[in-house]
């Protein structure tokens, strides 16, 4: 988090994680478009779509009479590129967890988790962290107890876990919204 007393400009950092093709990019295109950003949504992808590093952009919101400058990445999930992931999740201030609900990649969420974990130490108890349950429109998903259980989201100073199908765009405000007041609590978006 930066901030210019002089400018009254707070610049805060929110990445989002998780394993390959759970939705990262899906749910920032869907959060960039609610905004009326379209197109100020900067992904460096593949030839076929998957995100080759990360993919940024920037939303603003007014708090009193301060400017927020919310700086939003999303980390690749290819294990091929994770080399890059570190750099990505370099001074953050908050995470967004996406995971793919079908139960057929519990495991492939899992180990992401555990990664994210690894890097930040302990430390990963004091960010705030909000997972976003994605994938809900598809069939054979895993209920969001076996989430809570085995994330064990009750070691986290501030977690929240929202059902989302980035798709259609359901729950992406939402889920913005949550990590927002998890750095700021007493900032409320309307
Ligand atoms: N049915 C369904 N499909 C989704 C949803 N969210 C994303 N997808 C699809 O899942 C695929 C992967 O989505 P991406 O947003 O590219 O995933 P990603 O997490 O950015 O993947 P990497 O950049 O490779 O790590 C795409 O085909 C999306 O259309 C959802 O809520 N429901
Ligand atoms: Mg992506």
């Amino acid at each position: 988090m930066i901030v210019n007393y002089k400018t009254k400009l707070i610049q805060i950092k929110i990445v989002y994680y998780g394993c390959a093709l759970s939705g990262k990019t899906t749910s920032l295109k869907s959060l960039f478009n609610k905004f009326g950003k379209n197109g100020e949504l900067t992904s460096i992808e593949t030839t076929t779509g998957r995100t080759l590093f990360f993919d940024f952009g920037t939303l603003q919101m007014i708090g009193g009479e301060w400017m927020v400058k919310i700086l939003l990445y999303s980390a690749t999930g290819q294990d091929f590129y994770a080399s890059t992931r570190p750099a990505t999740l370099s001074g953050t201030d908050g995470i967004v967890f996406v995971i793919d609900s079908q139960r057929k990649y519990f495991d492939d969420n899992y180990q992401s988790w555990k990664e994210l974990n690894y890097y930040f130490a302990e430390n990963v108890f004091k960010i705030p962290i909000v997972l976003s349950l994605n994938k809900r429109d598809l069939p054979d998903i895993i209920d969001i107890n076996e989430v809570l259980n085995k994330y064990e989201l009750n070691k986290f100073n501030t977690s929240q876990i929202i059902e989302t199908i980035a798709l259609s765009g359901k729950g992406v405000t939402e889920t913005f919204k949550s990590i927002i007041s998890l750095i700021f609590p007493s900032i409320i978006i309307r």
